[in-house]
């Protein structure tokens, strides 16, 4: 086929990566339309870019006959209609995460898909896509660290924007860990707590910051997190691994490392996610432009190649046991239905 004529549906600070990524460095892909809530945003955007239009509507954008496949970039509260009127149109979408904001609607996008008997929805988890994770996860699927034991990682961001609260440091960044989890240990998360230490003093009034989350799986495997969202220093993640046969660690960030001629040492930090996870970005993407491609070309039904709905719903079902017990500080159960209980997930 020509060209995947991609609708990228909401271009602030992701969206408009994605279409810098998609018109810069993906193969087989361009971008078709932009639309954004901020309708002047999506208009200029698309007067930068050959041949794009902007649509004011984003249900217009999917149905366009023009536009061959979705990037969801718009906020989580709208993802549940745009991610709905894609599968009725048959569009592949890429939805960053969150799917949905709550898990009854998530489960409902997931039953939805399912009914289908298509996989049309790919969710935006991108540390897959990262070589350091896919490195640690091909080593565990190798079984030379022999049984996986306890996982120990570490989510700091330098700043978070106005507005975020304590739960969102569950739903927004605790989300990635709960799929590193569910990605490495390939199994269900069965509980959580989230314990609060004393607050940093330069948080925001009334965010929980730092946090400390701890999983457990169904097999009875520890997760902990430190998040700490307010460092004011640097984007930090790192992943350790202790195994039957030894351990692994992901995330030193070092880099170059100089010795300068005035006696200086060492290298730069990292600032934020997008120049972190810039290489995983652009795999994801390029990855799912492919198997979107080779989905059409072939009348698969398969137009994913990474995190799945069913992904989506978990984390969901995840988190909000997390923000449960963000406020009891208990361990809480995650409620989930039995994956097998929907036909085709
Ligand atoms: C943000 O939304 C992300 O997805 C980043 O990966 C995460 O590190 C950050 O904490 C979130 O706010």
């Amino acid at each position: 086929m020509s060209d995947l004529r991609v609708a990228v549906l909401g271009v602030g600070l992701m969206g408009a990566d994605h279409v810098r990524r998609i018109e810069a460095r993906i193969s087989g892909a361009r971008v078709a339309v932009v639309n954004d809530y901020v309708a002047e945003k999506a208009e200029q955007l698309a007067a930068t870019i050959p041949g794009c239009r902007a649509i004011g509507d984003p249900l217009d954008a999917i149905a366009d006959p023009g536009v061959d496949a979705v990037v969801l970039a718009t906020p989580g509260p709208t993802h549940e209609k745009q991610l709905l009127a894609c599968l009725e149109h048959g569009k592949p979408v890429l939805c960053e995460k969150p799917l949905t904001t709550d898990v009854d609607t998530s489960l409902h996008v997931v039953r939805r898909e399912a009914e289908l008997g298509k996989r049309l929805i790919q969710v935006g988890f991108m540390r897959r896509f990262d070589h350091e994770y896919a490195q640690l996860k091909a080593l565990l699927d190798a079984g030379e660290l022999g049984t996986p034991l306890v996982l120990h990682c570490v989510h700091r961001n330098p700043a978070v924007p106005h507005g975020f609260d304590s739960s969102m440091v569950v739903r927004d960044s605790l989300v990635h860990e709960v799929d590193v989890t569910r990605f490495l240990f390939d199994e269900e998360v069965s509980s959580i707590q989230i314990i609060k230490p004393a607050a940093n003093p330069n948080a925001p009034e009334g965010l929980s910051d730092p946090q400390i989350a701890v999983l457990r799986t169904a097999s009875g495997k520890h997760v902990d997190v430190e998040l700490f969202v307010t460092t004011g220093v640097a984007y930090e993640v790192r992943t350790e691994l202790v195994a039957e046969k030894g351990s692994a660690i992901i995330g030193l960030d070092v880099g170059l490392i100089r010795k300068g001629a005035a006696g200086t040492w060492g290298g730069t930090i990292t600032p934020g996610f997008r120049e972190r996870f810039g290489q995983a970005y652009d795999t994801e993407i390029q990855r799912w432009v492919d198997a979107v491609r080779r989905g059409i070309d072939a009348d698969s039904g398969d137009f994913t190649d990474g995190p799945t709905a069913w992904d989506g719903y978990a984390a969901a079902a995840v988190c909000a046991a997390g923000v449960e017990s963000l406020t009891s500080g208990e361990p809480v159960e995650v409620k989930m239905v039995e994956r097998t209980s929907i036909e085709g997930a």
